[in-house]
Order: C-alpha cells, then sequence, then structure tokens
C-alpha cells in the first residue's frame, strides 16, 4: 500500500468494508459431483437451517450478507415467514434459482422442449420462482438452463432459440418494476453437442431483445480452459449487461470448486475490471454470488474461506494505481502497465483485511474463529440425517 495516500487508503477500506458476497443455500448442504455425495455431519435438514449457516458466515466475516435460494431444494409453505427467520437471523434472503433440470419430464429440455406441455410446465415453474419473489422480496430470478442436444439432427436448433425466447418474455413480462432476470450460460453439460445459452454472446442477445431488467450472469466455470473471462467482464459492464456472478473454480471442466482456489490470478483480473468500472458498489448492481459445492471439504468453512478469497482479490485490485496506470497506458508504456498490475497482485493483502475485521469487531481470522465457536460441534450433534441439496448444482 506504500504507493497510496492516506485518502487512497481509506478508500480502500471503505470500498472492502461495503463489499457484499451472496452466499447459496446448496453450498451448506450435502452436494457435490454426480459421481458421489459424500456425506457430512451436521449439515442442514431443511431451509431454515441452512439460512442459520449462511448467518454464520456472515456473523465472521461481515461480508456475506444475503442468501441465494433454490427452488424447489429450499420449498417451503411459508417464504415470508423464512424471510422473517432470515431477518431474525442478520441476513436477507438474495437471488432466487429456479430449477428446470431434474424432472423426467425435461429429458428433451425444458423451456426449449418440443413438446409445448412440457414448456408449459416449465414456464409455470419459472413464473411460480417470481410469486416467490414477491413474497420474499428477492430482487433477482436466476435463470440456469441444462437444455440442449445430444446428437447433430435430434432438434432444431433454431425452433429451440425461438422457444427459449418465448418462454423468457413470458417471464420478463412478469416481473414487478424492481425485479430482475439473470441469465446463465454454460459451455457444455448436461447437454453434449448443443446447448441452448452456451456462452455470453447467446445470453447477451436474449436480454438485449428482453429489455433492461435482464442482465448476464457470468459462471466463473462455465467456459472454455483459456477462455479470456475479464474481457467478458468488460464487455459486459460497458453494455450495462452484467448483472451478477457466480464464483467458483474450475481445473477442467464446471466442477463448483472453492473461488479463486484454482486460478486467484484470474479472480484478481475479473475484480480488476469491476473496480475500474467502480462496478464493486452494492448500488452498481452486481450480485456477486458463490455458486460452489463442498463435497470433500467441510462446509461452512470452505465458504469462510471463499468469501475472504473474494475479499482478497478485490482488495488486490483495489491497490493497483490507476494514475500511474493510465499514465503507462497512455504513454503506450507496456511494461509500466503491466508492472502497475503486478504490483498490486502481488501484495499480501491479509494484514490489511485482517486490520479492517478487527475494526468491524470481528476477529481477524474467521475461519479459526469458526473452529472456536463450537457451532459445528453443536450442529453435528443436533441435525442428524442433514440432506442431499438434490444435486450436484
Ligand atoms: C449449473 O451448472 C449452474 O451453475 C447453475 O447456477 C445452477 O442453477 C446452480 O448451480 C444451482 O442449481
Ligand atoms: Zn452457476
Ligand atoms: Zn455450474
Amino acid at each position: 500500500m506504500s504507493h497510496l495516500d492516506q485518502a487512497a487508503r481509506d478508500g480502500v477500506a471503505q470500498a472492502l468494508r461495503e463489499q457484499r458476497i451472496e452466499t447459496p443455500s446448496w453450498a451448506y448442504a450435502n452436494s457435490g459431483t454426480r459421481f458421489k455425495v459424500f456425506p457430512q455431519q451436521g449439515v442442514p435438514r431443511d431451509p431454515y437451517e441452512k439460512i442459520a449457516d449462511a448467518a454464520v458466515v456472515h456473523r465472521l466475516t461481515g461480508a456475506a450478507p444475503t442468501v441465494a435460494l433454490h427452488i424447489p431444494w429450499d420449498r417451503v409453505d411459508d417464504y415470508a415467514d423464512l424471510a422473517s427467520y432470515a431477518g431474525g437471523q442478520g441476513v436477507v434472503l438474495g437471488a432466487i434459482n429456479s430449477n428446470v433440470f431434474q424432472d423426467d419430464d425435461y429429458k428433451l429440455g425444458s423451456v426449449t422442449n418440443p413438446d409445448p406441455g412440457v414448456r408449459r410446465k416449465a414456464v409455470d415453474h419459472l413464473l411460480e420462482c417470481v410469486d416467490i419473489m414477491d413474497a420474499t422480496g428477492s430482487r433477482d430470478l436466476k435463470l440456469w438452463f441444462s437444455d440442449g442436444t445430444n446428437y447433430p439432427g435430434q432438434d432444431d436448433i433454431r425452433d429451440r432459440q425461438d422457444r427459449l425466447a418465448e418462454a423468457l418474455r413470458e417471464v420478463y413480462d412478469r416481473l414487478g418494476a424492481d425485479q430482475r432476470m439473470l441469465l446463465e450460460y454454460k459451455l457444455f453439460e448436461p447437454a453434449f453437442y448443443t446447448t441452448d445459452v452456451p456462452d455470453w454472446g447467446t445470453a447477451y442477445a436474449h436480454c438485449l431483445e428482453l429489455g433492461p431488467k435482464a442482465q448476464v450472469v457470468i459462471d466463473t466455470g462455465h467456459h472454455a480452459p483459456g477462455t479470456n473471462i475479464e474481457f467478458i467482464v468488460a464487455f459486459l459492464l460497458r453494455q450495462g449487461r452484467l448483472g451478477a456472478f457466480d464464483f467458483n473454480s474450475r481445473f477442467y471442466a464446471d466442477d463448483d470448486l472453492m473461488v479463486g482456489a484454482a486460478d486467484p490470478f484470474q479472480l484478481f483480473r475479473i475484480m480488476n475490471e469491476i473496480v475500474q468500472a467502480d462496478a464493486l458498489r452494492p448500488e452498481y448492481g452486481i450480485a456477486f454470488m458463490l455458486d460452489q459445492c463442498h463435497n470433500i471439504e467441510p462446509k461452512i468453512p470452505a465458504i469462510i474461506r471463499s468469501v475472504m478469497n473474494v475479499q482478497e482479490a478485490t482488495a488486490k485490485a483495489l491497490l493497483v494505481d490507476r494514475e500511474a496506470l493510465a499514465a503507462a497506458q497512455r504513454s503506450g508504456d507496456v511494461l509500466g502497465a503491466n508492472a502497475a498490475l503486478m504490483d498490486a497482485y502481488n501484495t499480501d493483502v491479509r494484514p490489511l483485511l485482517a486490520e479492517l475485521r478487527a475494526g468491524l469487531g470481528l476477529d481477524p481470522d474467521p475461519i479459526a474463529a469458526y473452529a472456536r465457536s463450537g457451532y459445528f460441534e453443536k450442529i453435528a450433534a443436533e441435525r442428524v440425517g442433514g440432506r442431499q441439496a438434490g444435486w450436484g448444482a
């Protein structure tokens, strides 16, 4: 931080204090891969217990005040009651994640299925999710479609795009004034030949057609190896269409590992684009969410670690000397510009974050504080028969 004056340091600290990271309800439950979900002790038995765990993460980090729900995995009779329980725990319900990928009816797709009856069922589920948003006060409906085909000729690619557009339109028109639709893309899986929303360009084109309440979600695990994700971030920011992140890490295909675990430098480059565009502030509207599964590692500490990884990448991005960077870019100083980024990336920001936490009355080491809290021993004793999230997510 040596190159920054006191006002700049205060700005960095303030930005970090305001940073918000949303954790996913399904990451607290037993979840993993399609090959095996290894059950763990003390996992939540219902949505209320998932929220209780999310609240623990927030209490220890001070940075995770919202929790995303997944329908039907988090279906309850009274969503207003769930929202008020969350409030009592000190957290707020965040994005509603729809699920049109688990019923037998969706073998050939959901909203792009050739059968109009199946399409109706899928759209009705999405509309139900908007009803739930009304009850929970959630702003965002997150849509991910597993739709696609496995074999050339299996279905008409363009017709499937038409069906997708029609379904999205119906749901978009149902959104309230302050609600948004977040459209997520994924390169492949479970479809292996064509995927109906395979990339940011397809998601962006549909969002443009729909209107300003439709925004793209970047799930960091959903790209081909070597994809320059920060370019996608910069492009969508410029167009005002970056609605959210699903943060996680991948080594090969989408595998929902802890964000920042595989490539912390990539996470820094992504956060650098966010900071450069001044898009970190909650008022800017980007939802910074985690979309992860913790199959072999303990879940709550893994989620705390993930929140800290995002904070560390963000702190480094905030430390970039923007004036030096801009000057180097203007003068064509290639090495100087690169050095401005690398100097920030190579800074150890852990002491800064520890100090920041202490200033907020938090333990500087949230993972150690969790271990000491006795919470795990308590839930392991109390919660017998914790549930599986429903799918590998
Ligand atoms: C699927 O691969 C996606 O990443 C989605 O975000 C999915 O909706 C989420 O994992 C919860 O099901
Ligand atoms: Zn995702
Ligand atoms: Zn995914």
